[in-house]
């Protein structure tokens, strides 16, 4: 059956070729429109389609979109995309799966100089014909062919927030087979990477064919690759590839650790191991006897169910996967890391007034939901125009109303905040006067992110020497296999930001993770205050904090150097603080 999330795709994909095509604008809002709407939605819409205009009552979605969708949910086909796909080369469809190229340059692209795939863009790249094109400066042609260049480099690799619900879903299912006792992914997933080559889930079962057989069977699996008696590997109609091991339950400690990599870290564990005269594998730590493979002999582990166990004989506390990456885990005391639980505020957030689809009470409520005692309402500035980005009038009116909406709610604390824009210079986009009236003030880089580092770093500074700011948002402008953002001295900028007790934001949109984990160990052992913020734009993206935990935990980031952890006094005192 057709998810929300494949729908919206194919609204996307709708939208994408029409404005390749060069159709009228409102068409391709409008899809646009219908695609997020599908994003969005709770309930499901293949099952809405059943009733009578209940498509129809959801906004964003007209009678022609509800149509189409009944079209898929009845056909597994949209006449009218398939009529679409065939007026546009397919290799243009494919630049678009491209992050950093949009549709309106490859209409572009193809119409003024018979760009058709990928292959054609490289080659007229590299032989300055694309030169010309109106619109199309020496710096836009840069782009592209960065843009080409992670995409090749990210090939493969999908993003955590793709992964994990994934993961997620599939353990799940495998939960419920007979016969299975314990299921967790392992891998890069566990650790919480950013991007993930492959899922790796491990399964403990009586009954191993039957799993392999439900496994294989999932209605996402396009591809087996193999299937054994003890590992099925399959790709999903997203591209995605999964790995079921099936173990007996006697051994799932050893094997969770062996899964969970990484490679790095289980070679130290190894090392270890072979100092204390041990030998440790998949299936145990075992007294080293001096033969090759102790498990194949009938020989007993000195411990292998848990991974506590196999941690505690080699002397160790348990590790969180987290810091499994030979970053001095096993050498160092490890810090008590920060848990999604102790997350009590949400500090940069949008609503309707700039790019986001909720109004103040809503964000203002979900914040509550989630147990937190604070949320700052922090939309665009103007020069953010794509984003709606408000303008000084603007500002100070929607002041008032976060200050109404505050009334509404007296238990939470609201604060009257703006993610304000670095300028290129490190000016921030309102006059101080202004700014001096907010609550909360979130800088972030949004454009000209392809500064040298130099320029870029002089540019932060300013930022973070401002009295006004309290967070560095999205500090590089990164996305996660699309784009570099700006190359930061991250020694420099923490050292500033410890001076100038500004938070570094870790952005937990699994686009951004920005700061990245490494940059986040810097600021770690540079001292310096983190935050990590959802930059909630559309409901329920206050989910998405346990991608920036993640991020935070892989930093070695503790409870109390994360200000979204504080209580209400606390937090309100270091906001007030200057
Ligand atoms: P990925 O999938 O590229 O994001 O990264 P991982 O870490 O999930 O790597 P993967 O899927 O190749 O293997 C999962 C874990 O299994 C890995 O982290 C460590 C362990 N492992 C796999 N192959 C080897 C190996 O040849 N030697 C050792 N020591 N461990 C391995
Ligand atoms: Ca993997
Ligand atoms: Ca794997
Ligand atoms: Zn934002």
């Amino acid at each position: 059956m057709a998810s929300n999330a494949d729908l919206s795709a194919l609204f996307e994909e709708f939208a994408s070729i029409l404005e390749i095509l060069g159709a009228n604008k409102f068409k391709v809002i409008a899809f646009q429109k219908v695609a997020r709407a599908l994003d969005a939605m709770a309930d499901d819409a293949a099952t809405l389609a059943a009733t009578k205009g209940a498509l129809e009552a959801i906004e964003g979605i007209g009678a022609s979109s509800a149509a189409k969708i009944r079209e898929y949910v009845e056909t597994g086909t949209i006449a009218e995309l398939d009529e679409l796909r065939f007026q546009v080369p397919p290799g243009l469809r494919e630049l678009l799966g491209i992050s950093g190229i949009g549709p309106k340059t490859i209409s572009l692209l193809w119409k003024e100089r018979g760009v058709t795939d990928k292959t054609t863009l490289k080659a007229k790249l590299a032989t300055g014909e694309l030169a010309g094109i109106k619109g199309f400066g020496e710096k836009k042609l840069q782009n592209i062919a960065e843009a080409l260049t992670l995409a090749e480099q990210s090939a493969g690799r999908i993003r955590l927030g793709a992964a994990l619900p994934i993961a997620e879903a599939v353990v799940e299912r495998m939960e419920r087979v007979p016969g299975v006792q314990r299921v967790a992914y392992a891998g890069s997933l566990r650790r919480g990477k950013e991007t993930i080559g492959d899922v790796d889930i491990l399964c403990a079962s009586s009954d191993p064919p039957s799993a392999h057989a439900v496994f294989r069977s999932m209605p996402e699996i396009v591809k087996v690759l193999v299937s054994g008696d003890t590992k099925t590997s399959v790709i999903t109609s997203r591209g995605v590839q999964i790995d079921l091991r099936t173990l007996p339950l006697a051994s799932f400690g050893a094997a969770l650790m062996y899964f969970t990599g990484s490679k790095e870290h289980n070679v130290r564990l190894r090392e270890r191991a072979i100092s204390m005269g041990y030998r440790l594998n998949e299936y145990g730590l075992f007294v080293d006897d001096g033969k090759e493979g102790p498990q194949h002999r009938g020989i007993e582990p000195v411990v292998s169910a848990t991974e506590e166990e196999v941690f505690a004989k080699l002397g160790l506390p348990w590790v969180p996967p987290e810091l499994r990456e030979d970053r001095g885990e096993l050498a160092q005391a490890m810090p008590k890391l920060i848990e999604l639980g102790d997350l009590k505020a949400e500090l940069h957030a949008h609503t309707r007034a700039s790019d986001g689809s909720m109004t103040i009470d809503e964000l203002i409520l979900a914040a509550q939901a989630k147990g937190f005692h604070t949320v700052a309402i922090t939309d665009h500035s103007k020069s953010s125009f794509q984003a709606n980005g408000l303008s000084p009038e603007r500002l100070r009116e929607h002041i008032k109303a976060v200050h109404e909406a505050a009334a509404r709610h007296p238990t939470m604390t609201v604060l009257a905040g703006s993610e304000v824009d670095i300028l290129i210079d490190g000016r921030l986009d309102y006059e101080d006067e202004l700014l001096g009236k907010l609550d909360i003030v979130v800088a972030s880089p949004h454009a000209s992110l392809r500064q040298e580092t130099a320029v870029a770093m002089k540019r932060l500074l300013k930022a973070i020497e401002h009295p006004s700011v309290r967070i560095l948002g999205h500090p590089s402008g990164r996305i996660v296999n699309g784009r570099s953002g700006l190359d930061l001295d991250v020694r420099e900028l923490v050292a500033a930001a410890k001076e100038h007790d500004v938070a570094l934001e870790i952005n937990a949109n699994p686009l951004r993770l920005d700061l990245r984990d490494s940059h986040v160990k810097a600021a770690m052992e540079g001292g310096a205050l983190l935050a990590i913020n959802c930059d909630s734009h559309e409901r329920d993206n206050l989910d998405l904090a346990r991608y920036g935990v993640l991020t935070g935990r892989r930093g070695w980031l503790t409870a109390e150097r994360c200000v979204n952890t504080w209580d209400r006094e606390r937090l309100r005192r270091w906001l007030k603080r200057g």
